[in-house]
């Protein structure tokens, strides 16, 4: 039995195929920077919009035919469902996947037997990783969709909810751990409030801190040494989120003493909804050394909620992979493609579409970034505007040898600040497009 007999695994043929499910950027073995273009990207599949998107929206029901699926909440069905996914994981080249517990095995009618369905399609999911190669890139917990999480998980008012959250998040690190995880990730999915008149925030990031440590204790009861990731948003489905971004988080981590055991998964569409661009966010990251890996998507920009969607624009792909780039890498992160197909795409060969035209665009943007790092284009404009820093006042300031004082009688002496030079924002902008059209 084929899930997809209609396709073959997709190869790359260079940029003037024609080929639509044909990758024309995306060269696993190409080197860059000294390292593969496989090894950069990571690229990972998510399991819930992949395989468990329906297309429903809030006006109407599910739109997706899917061949393989039977429709039903059994755990055959799911085993069935993941065996489908590995076809298409092996069919894309995409090495890596990513799971929420309860999107690859069925919630049962109490904790335990929720525990022994995610066994038992736990056990399908080794076996495909096994015969496939394809590894698990990190598996969370999803505690946000079941009515019990309403007021929260870790940041529920109601005891019994942090405890079921605990309860969950220990099996779902377990399995992780079995499958050989190398990320477990942490998106607060409704640890935030909707109200603040009815809500104790101290209390609840208090308890949010707690959940973590006790976390970060399992891991290492059971040897799991896997990078926790926790994934910044800033509302949806509350109106405000404890994890907003990648600043927010980081004060967080800091307060609560967690920094050195979490890094960060940067989604784009998240960071557009927290005003900022996902370079920006990646940058910020990695200046904290917490870059740890990326939900690869996009937004509309006439939209202002989570589209997911699938990314094809060079322009975000370039930006990305630049500071990605910039920061050493993803580590034991990836690309990994948290996004979905439209409700109107609803044939299987439209996850294939998705897929193949965002790897390409993450590749030509890798292709253009490491080109423009090359020339050491950016990098040489920024070490000049900031020469003034380099000698003189500006090395004595960032070497801490002057103080206000010293700075006063420097000023008095010289009157007047040194002319600035240009930002040259428009010359830059279109030193980017120049390396674009060149790629
Ligand atoms: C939700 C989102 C999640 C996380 C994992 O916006 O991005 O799917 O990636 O829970
Ligand atoms: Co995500």
């Amino acid at each position: 039995m084929t899930a997809f007999p209609e396709i073959s695994t997709v190869q790359y043929e260079g940029p003037d195929s024609d080929n639509p499910l044909a990758f024309r950027w995306y060269n696993p073995d190409e080197m860059i920077e000294g390292k593969t273009m496989k090894d950069h990207m990571r690229f990972s599949i998510v399991y819930w919009h992949t395989f468990r998107g329906t297309g429903s929206d809030p006006f109407g029901p599910g739109t997706a035919v899917r061949p393989w699926d039977d429709g039903s909440e059994s755990v055959e069905n799911a085993q069935n469902r993941a065996r489908a996914a590995f076809e298409l994981f092996e069919k894309l080249q995409a090495p890596f996947y990513a799971f929420h517990d309860r999107d690859v095995a069925p919630e049962g009618a109490t904790l335990s037997q929720s525990h022994s369905n995610l066994d038992a399609v736990a056990d399908v999911l080794e076996e495909e990783q096994k015969r496939s190669g394809v590894k698990l890139l990190w598996g969370t917990a999803n505690m946000f969709s079941n009515p019990r999480f309403m007021h929260g998980a870790a940041t529920s008012c109601n005891a019994d909810v942090f405890a079921y959250s605990a309860a969950q998040v220990k099996k779902a690190m377990e399995v992780t751990h079995r499958l050989g995880g190398e990320n477990y990730v942490f998106w607060g999915g409704r640890e935030g409030y909707q109200n603040l008149y009815n809500t104790d925030m101290k209390r609840e990031l208090d308890h949010l801190g707690a959940f973590f440590h006790m976390a970060v204790d399992y891991a290492k009861q059971i040897g799991f040494d896997g990078q926790f990731l926790i994934e910044p948003k800033p509302k949806e489905p509350t109106k405000h989120q404890y994890d907003s971004d990648a600043a927010a988080c980081l004060n967080f981590l800091r307060a609560y003493d967690l920094k050195d055991h979490f890094k960060l998964n940067l989604e784009t569409n998240h960071a557009t909804l927290a005003g900022h661009t996902m370079m920006h966010e990646i940058d910020y990251a990695g200046s904290q050394d917490a870059l740890g890996s990326i939900d690869a998507n996009t937004g509309d920009m006439l939209l202002g909620w989570d589209t997911d969607q699938f990314g094809t624009d060079y322009y975000l792909t370039t930006q990305t992979m630049y500071y990605i780039l910039k920061h050493g890498g993803l580590g034991s992160g990836g690309v990994n493609f948290d996004a979905k197909v439209r409700r109107e795409s609803f044939e299987p060969i439209d996850l294939f579409h998705s897929h193949v035209g965002s790897m390409d665009a993450f590749a030509k943007g890798l292709k253009i970034a490491a080109a423009i790092r090359g020339d050491r284009a950016i990098d040489d404009f920024i070490s000049a505007r900031y020469s003034s820093w380099d000698e003189g006042i500006g090395a004595k300031i960032e070497a801490g040898h002057v103080g206000l004082a010293d700075l006063e009688s420097y000023m008095l002496e010289k009157g007047e600040v040194t002319p600035n030079v240009s930002g040259r924002q428009e010359m830059l902008e279109n030193l980017v497009n120049r390396y674009i059209d060149r790629v």
